[in-house]
């Protein structure tokens, strides 16, 4: 069989996984051809699409470092180094990531992407294709059929045909055709919109630049990422049914000062009634499905493979440390597809079914009576445990998004520290009782702080998660 140089694989869809793996397979020496459906978008002055910036973390760095573009992207980016918590009366509070290296980044979706195409680009054995709409392919020959812009089809050829065509694949239709495939899809009840706040009068940041601002709000949640040009990209997400019932602009306005008073005053009444009354909500799909390969001939990858709620800001950072993984496979298998495309299976659909479960989850706990008081404490404590024993317990968000332990092995050290604390829990909270009544004695706490710690430590360490993750894992 043919191998290397000669060996011509295609890449379906040029989004942000489709652009970055023509660069990781390129710089392995494949002939790449990346077909997208849609413009050249660096040609484009307006790109309509989802979310206008994402969260970056370390999964996402490490695969652009591979192809030397870190940096670049790091300069366009903006860093958060804590969250924003908006609590319901306007005061805020915000808790760090972690130590001073540890952030997570703001980035603009299509400047990104148009990086990532320029640099496939740039390799002279890529060749990216516009207003190519994969139909439909023959996995044995590797003929693929597309749609161009005056609707004519067209045939192509290649010897590996790799679907990074979003969470709707066209690929991923074409294997379920052919093969036994599981595939499972979930829509959740909300949707979202995106909103602006725009700089102030004299061209600031309304807010604090480096965090991810947080409002939530059980059932509601609102969110922000500060952009390079002094706009935050604002995110409502709510169920469907309430946004049906928010149809006019006195119970938009009504519904904000009711949620989120403070934030009435960064995005401007005039255009927070626009931009929602002008556009529509988008649902969040997640979907699982296995396997991701067909033979050594066919793969599904980023969204595609495993589409998820954005609960934990981890879905283009999984689709991009897929392109590692694959190409780590085709490392230990010498280029040899018909081993490495099982193996990438293998190896990934564990962690991807852990990172949708993860994002899920996260999705239920904000919703189910996550208030702010409580989001702090929870972090303010996973932080204090890790500043105590760094090695030994990382909390869940770091792990998830500050190293690049599978995401399964994530859930099962958590999975460990939640049985460690339910077990020590009563011993520090009978112990605590001392402690605070002793301290509050001698006046060494103020009031407010011990009054949290005993009321509210004891049903943290008691949440759900365990048991829930404990019922999932044993099914
Ligand atoms: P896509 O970005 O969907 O790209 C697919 C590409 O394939 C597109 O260019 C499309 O035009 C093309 N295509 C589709 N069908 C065809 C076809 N038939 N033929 C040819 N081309 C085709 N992730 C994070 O890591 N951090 C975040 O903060 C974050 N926030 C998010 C917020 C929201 C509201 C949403 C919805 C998602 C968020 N995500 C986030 C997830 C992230 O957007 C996706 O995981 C990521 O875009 C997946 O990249 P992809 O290349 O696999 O798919
Ligand atoms: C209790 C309450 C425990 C995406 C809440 C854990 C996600 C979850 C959507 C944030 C950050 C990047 C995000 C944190 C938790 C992006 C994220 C988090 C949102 C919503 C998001 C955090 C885009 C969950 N990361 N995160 O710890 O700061 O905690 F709020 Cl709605």
């Amino acid at each position: 069989m043919s191998r290397g140089r000669d060996h011509h694989v295609a890449v379906v869809g040029g989004g942000l996984v489709g652009a970055l793996n023509a660069c990781f397979l390129a710089k392995r020496g494949f002939k790449v051809d990346m077909y997208e459906m849609r413009a050249d978008i660096r040609t484009q002055e307006i790109v309509h699409g989802r979310s206008i910036n994402l969260a970056m973390s370390y999964r996402g760095r490490e695969a652009l470092r591979h192809i030397g573009l870190e940096d670049e992207v790091v300069r366009n980016g903006t860093p958060m180094y804590a969250r924003m918590i908006h609590r319901l009366d306007g005061t805020t509070r915000s808790i760090p990531y972690g130590k001073k290296d540890q952030y997570i980044m703001s980035v603009d979706r299509r400047k990104l992407n148009e990086l990532l195409l320029t640099a496939a680009e740039k390799y002279p054995n890529v060749t990216l294709y516009f207003h190519h709409k994969f139909v439909s392919c023959d996995f044995k020959t590797g003929e693929m059929v597309f749609e161009n812009e005056r609707g004519e089809r067209v045939t192509r050829k290649a010897d590996v045909i790799i679907g990074c065509d979003g969470a709707f694949s066209s690929v991923r239709r074409q294997i379920m055709k052919n093969t036994l495939f599981n595939y499972e899809q979930t829509y959740i009840p909300h949707g979202y919109i995106e909103l602006c706040i725009p700089p102030t009068h004299d061209d600031k940041f309304a807010m604090g630049v480096n965090y991810l601002h947080i409002w939530p709000r059980n059932e509601f949640m609102l969110i922000a990422l500060p952009n390079k040009d002094k706009t935050y990209t604002t995110t409502l997400f709510m169920p469907f049914e309430i946004f049906e019932k928010t149809n006019t602009e006195e119970k938009l306005m009504n519904f904000f000062r009711t949620y989120f008073p403070d934030s009435i005053n960064f995005l401007g009444e005039d255009n927070l009634k626009n931009t929602y009354m002008n556009t529509p909500a988008l649902p969040l799909v997640s979907v699982k499905c296995h396997p991701y390969h067909v033979d050594g001939k066919g793969l599904i990858m980023g969204d595609a493979a495993h589409a998820m709620v954005p609960f934990y800001g981890q879905g283009m950072n999984a689709g991009m440390e897929d392109c590692i993984v694959l190409d780590d496979m085709l490392n230990q298998y010498n280029d040899d597809f018909t081993k490495a495309l099982p193996a990438f299976t293998e190896m990934r659909n564990i962690d991807a079914k852990a990172i949708c479960d993860l994002a899920m989850y996260n999705y239920i706990e904000m919703r189910q009576g996550v208030n702010s008081r409580l989001f702090i404490l929870r972090k303010k404590l996973d932080n204090l445990l890790y500043a105590l024993f760094p090695n030994t317990w990382i909390p869940l968000y770091t792990m998830v998004s500050f190293t690049r332990i599978r995401y399964q092995q994530c859930i099962l050290n958590r999975q460990w520290q939640d049985q460690f604390l339910k077990r020590v829990s009563y011993g520090v909270v009978v112990g605590g009782v001392f402690l605070g009544c002793y301290l509050v004695r001698n006046k060494l706490l103020n009031e407010e702080i011990s009054l949290l710690a005993l009321s509210e430590w004891l049903p943290i360490h008691l949440s759900p998660l365990s048991k829930w993750f404990g019922h999932m894992w044993t099914q």
